[in-house]
């Protein structure tokens, strides 16, 4: 059976603040494995399909600028579990809401922040997974 596979963002935040690597050191030390890994800027395009479900809602522009302001670190991750797992680790959406232990949690810069700063993006079912992944890596991702 092939394994479980999500999709990883580190975002804009994440990586101008150099946590790129201590992302994926935790990804690395749960026991997941890395098997795409790209830097680069997102496009307008790939943002609007990426975030397609939540189009209209008022943060929706904000996190589109805010993706679109610097690079951001693209992994697909494999592991038993890895969907519900790699949410595990990233912790709550709002960084102020999230539980010390996770990303989100203990690297989330608590001052002046906006929620679409969380240094992370995991996908959040393997269906998602998948349409992820193949906008950012293609089809044969
Ligand atoms: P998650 O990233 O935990 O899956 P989501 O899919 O509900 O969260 O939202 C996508 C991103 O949008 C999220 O990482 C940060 C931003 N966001 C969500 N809710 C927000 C809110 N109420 N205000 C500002 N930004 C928000
Ligand atoms: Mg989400």
């Amino acid at each position: 059976p092939t394994p479980d596979r999500t999709l990883v963002i580190v975002k804009p935040d994440g990586v101008a603040r150099g946590l790129t690597g201590e992302v994926l050191r935790r990804v690395e030390a749960k026991g997941y494995r890395v098997v795409r890994l790209e830097m680069r800027r997102a496009t307008p395009d790939e943002l609007a399909r990426h975030y397609a479900e939540h189009e209209g809602k008022p943060f929706y522009q904000p996190l589109v600028d805010f993706m679109l302001s610097g690079p951001v670190v693209l992994a697909v991750v494999e592991g038993h579990g890895v969907v519900p797992g790699f949410r595990s680790l990233a912790g709550a959406t709002d960084p102020t809401a999230a539980a010390p232990g996770t990303i989100r949690g203990d690297l989330g810069r608590d001052w002046g922040l906006k929620v679409q700063q969380n240094i992370v993006h995991g996908s959040d079912s393997a269906e998602s997974a998948a349409r992820e992944t193949a906008i950012w890596f293609g089809a044969d991702a």
